[in-house]
């Protein structure tokens, strides 16, 4: 059994969504963000950064594992799903790349533009234009393949999804960008991604373009 410590969140989402794709069995302890509970002295020992998500392996004697890249390729090699070895060159790019840039940069566009408009002109401003390039650079490279690491879904995937299904919150206008889009809506019918999207909030639906 897989414990995975989290919160409702893109970050979070990764890793719900992966264990419905890989059927592990697993069960959610929640951090509550919002009471700090990250800074609890027992959490701090497994998520040395206090961030949700981490993942506790009681069938690999307890192992625990932080940060939600690491978490997914832990999982991929274990599951031999979704990190194929021969195409794990271009997974680890596009998995790495998401980690860096697309997950940071549209993690400050929410902060400026949704939960603090009107409080930093250059900050809404900057992260608007880097979250809207980061639309044209993906809906780009969408347009040449089916998923971002070429013609399979991977972990790549998987880690970018819950970043775009945060749509609403952008403002840019996923509809126009076709590709992109695509891929969204195509991704949003995985069964094990509507269950992972709802983990923590069996309300919650997908959002469409
Ligand atoms: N690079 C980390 C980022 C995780 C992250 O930013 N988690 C946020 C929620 S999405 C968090 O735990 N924030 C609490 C805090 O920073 O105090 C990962 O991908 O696992």
């Amino acid at each position: 059994m897989i414990e995975l410590f989290s919160a409702d969140t893109p970050n979070g989402k990764k890793i719900s969504i992966m264990l419905e794709e890989i059927g592990y069995d697993y069960k959610v302890t929640k951090v509550d963000l919002g009471k700090k509970e990250q800074f609890n002295p027992e959490f701090k020992k497994i998520s040395p950064f206090s961030k949700i998500p981490v993942i506790i392996d009681h069938n690999n004697n307890g192992e625990s594992i932080f940060e939600s890249g690491a978490i997914l390729m832990y999982l991929g090699e274990r599951s031999n799903k979704f990190y194929d070895k021969e195409n794990r060159l271009k997974i680890n790019q596009w998995l790495m790349g998401q980690m860096g840039y697309v997950g940071p940069m549209i993690g400050q566009h929410h902060q400026f533009h949704h939960y603090n408009p009107g409080k930093s002109e250059f900050g809404e401003k900057r992260y608007f234009e880097i979250t809207k390039r980061i639309y044209e650079e993906l809906d780009e490279r969408l347009r040449q393949f089916k998923f971002l690491a070429g013609e399979n879904y991977t972990i790549a995937d998987i880690a970018t999804w819950p970043w775009i299904a945060r749509h609403e919150w952008h403002d840019i206008g996923l509809a126009n960008f076709h590709h992109l889009s695509r891929w969204y809506v195509e991704i949003s019918k995985r069964p094990a991604v509507v269950k992972g999207f709802k983990f923590m909030d069996s309300s919650l639906e997908i959002p469409l373009p």
